[in-house]
């Protein structure tokens, strides 16, 4: 047996509480090394009456691991814990806190051994908001969307097209009051979660570049018509996310435009990364990027100098900010702008206040990559999960990844978080910095929605970005934002029934679809097919989906002909990028 691949983590994803009172423990061995772990544990201050054991169950395996979890009964708010680890050859190892002993009954919870969680804190646990479970997100680019109030429109807008490729500064005057228009559609469409690109006072059409926190762009409209806006989508049981942008300013707020002109003597001197004075760069062919810059940016865009929110008069600036927006509009979540880059001390401060100001909060971080640190309970609630999903891509859609590797990929990362972290992850497949899922798929809807109907299928909340489900397509940023196609001649009115039946389906099984059991019950790349098992109390969910480049005969998986969620299924078989979802009791 491989000891040396044996792996745990006190206070970490490895040991939490996943609920008051409910602590789960995992264990990584190397993959198929081991035929059984149990887990020893006590109250260390009362080892004998509390001794107990408990055998783990394998939850998860990748192509190099496998995972193991049991979930600790512990009466007492302390814990002390080990691990018998038996291998396939029979070789058993005790494992705990200073590493590996060769078994012995004796050594069990001896006092220098076992792993510590000195206690139970429910203000350091992961507190999941409970909402964002039930919970379908829909992306809006405001400028984009519609366009409800000419009278706010900039000077010079383009004729509405959602054919068009827009420029980089083009403006079709798209507001808030043309959201409010057609909170019905979204209701029509069932989705009950609004993530808003930013809406503050900038400079440019997609207004990454702040000027006023506290002011809508008077491009969208004014704070009146986003009250309305807030009001009619909570009537409608829609919740409502904001875009924070607090890694870095646009360079026409009064601040930057202060240092500018004075320099080290301005009052704002310390609100950013300056490296030299005078502020300046070297402008390039791309008015993105910038040579030679004295200070630091997002990226190397001049026009977002980057803030120091390590200054606590930036940070009280911005946490109130952030607070204003919920204790006056009522928000209910904000999506962090490039949150990898903001210090942690930061997000703390912040996550405390808008859990002060409203208990359950949803903080979403844009994050690209894997993002533990921002996940333990004290700073996001999830992230975009852009890696998670582009896994999701690559084996659906690229098919860079075989069925196989892809399922090994989506472990890999499920097991990088708590669990009640990933059931509140937001599952985008595309979005405004992305290429749409439609040109991804090179215009295959059947593709298209064999990959929606899979992301419907996992523990985190998907999220449509606006138009998808129309049949809108797009290339990379600026061509994933053409304004919504409002032509009902050329809508695919049946890519709307879908994504209307997969989110009906959602939300009718949201309990079972985050917190059920996840079981890949079949992964075969002969054949190209998967199939994922969620298993609730009272019911099952199985999506059965053939990736492969073949029809697959699927009789002996008896799947329900007349399920209303499928494609390309009949007569028992699965065509090219078919799937059939069933709903039914548990077995
Ligand atoms: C402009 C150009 C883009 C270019 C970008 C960066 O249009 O083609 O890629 O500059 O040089 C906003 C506007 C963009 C504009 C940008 C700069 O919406 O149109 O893009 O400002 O003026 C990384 C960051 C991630 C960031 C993306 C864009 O990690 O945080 O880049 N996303 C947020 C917002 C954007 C916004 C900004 C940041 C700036 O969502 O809309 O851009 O406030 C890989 C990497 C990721 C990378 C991702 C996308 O996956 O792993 O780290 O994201 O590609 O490039
Ligand atoms: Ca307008």
């Amino acid at each position: 047996m491989e000891a040396a691949a044996i792996y745990h983590r006190p206070d970490s994803e490895f040991a939490y509480l996943y609920q008051p009172g409910d602590f789960r423990v995992r264990l990584r061995t190397k993959r198929d090394d081991v035929k059984e772990v149990q887990c020893f544990y006590m109250d260390p201050y009362d080892a004998a009456d509390s001794y107990q054991t408990i055998s783990m169950s394998k939850i998860a395996d990748t192509e190099t691991f496998d995972y193991w979890e049991a979930s600790l009964d512990v009466a007492h708010k302390r814990v002390q814990y080990d691990f018998k680890v038996v291998g396939q050859d029979g070789v058993a190892v005790l494992y705990g806190d200073r590493g590996v002993f060769p078994f012995a009954p004796q050594l069990i919870a001896s006092a220098g051994n076992p792993f510590r969680q000195p206690y139970f804190h429910e203000i350091d646990r992961f507190k999941e908001p409970d909402w964002v479970r039930h919970t379908v997100w829909y992306q809006i680019f405001p400028e984009r969307f519609a366009n409800g109030d000419v009278n706010n429109d900039p000077k010079g807008i383009k004729p509405w097209n959602s054919e068009l490729t827009p420029g980089r500064t083009d403006y079709y005057g798209g507001d808030l009051q043309g959201i409010i228009d057609h909170l019905d559609y979204l209701q029509e469409l069932g989705i009950n979660g609004l993530y808003l690109c930013p809406i503050f006072k900038a400079y440019s059409n997609h207004k990454y570049d702040t000027i006023d926190y506290l002011e809508v762009d008077p491009d969208f409209g004014d704070k009146e018509v986003f009250q309305k806006l807030v009001v009619e989508a909570h009537r409608r049981g829609m919740k409502v996310m904001l875009d924070a942008v607090f890694n870095h300013m646009g360079d026409r707020s009064v601040q930057w435009q202060d240092v500018v002109v004075n320099e080290q003597k301005s009052k704002f001197a310390d609100w950013f990364h300056i490296n030299k004075f005078p502020v300046a760069f070297k402008e390039t062919d791309d008015f993105e990027k910038a040579n030679e810059l004295t200070y630091d940016t997002f990226a190397y865009t001049p026009h977002m100098p980057k803030l120091n929110t390590a200054n606590p008069e930036v940070r009280d600036y911005l946490v109130n900010v952030a607070t204003y927006w919920i204790n006056e509009f009522d928000i209910d979540a904000w999506r962090l702008d490039v949150a990898n880059e903001v210090d942690h001390r930061f997000w703390r401060h912040f996550a405390d206040a808008c859990h002060a100001a409203k208990k359950d909060f949803y903080i979403l971080g844009e994050v690209w990559h894997s993002s533990q640190p921002w996940l333990m309970g004290d700073q996001f609630s999830a992230v975009m999960n852009y890696a998670f999903t582009e896994t999701v891509v690559n084996g659906f859609v690229k098919k860079t990844l075989t069925p196989q590797r892809m399922v090994d990929g989506l472990n890999y990362q499920r097991m990088l978080y708590q669990r009640q972290v990933n059931e509140v992850m937001l599952n985008t497949l595309d979005s405004h910095d992305t290429a749409r899922l439609l040109t991804v798929c090179d215009d295959n809807k059947d593709l298209l929605r064999q990959t929606v109907a899979f992301t419907f299928l996992q523990e985190g909340e998907p999220c449509i970005y606006y138009g998808s489900e129309v049949g809108m397509d797009g290339g990379n940023d600026p061509d994933c934002r053409k304004p919504m196609n409002w032509n009902e001649a050329t809508q695919d009115h049946q890519l709307f029934a879908f994504y209307q039946d997969l989110i009906k389906l959602r939300l009718a099984n949201a309990d079972l679809l985050t917190q059920g059991d996840l079981e890949w019950t079949i992964v075969d790349d002969q054949r190209g097919l998967i199939q994922v098992t969620r298993t609730g109390e009272e019911k099952q969910v199985i999506g059965t989906f053939n990736l492969g480049d073949e029809s697959q005969d699927v009789s002996s998986l008896k799947l329900d002909e007349n399920q209303q969620l499928s494609q390309s299924f009949v007569g028992q078989v699965l065509g090219q990028q078919g799937y059939v979802i069933q709903v039914k009791p548990r077995g």
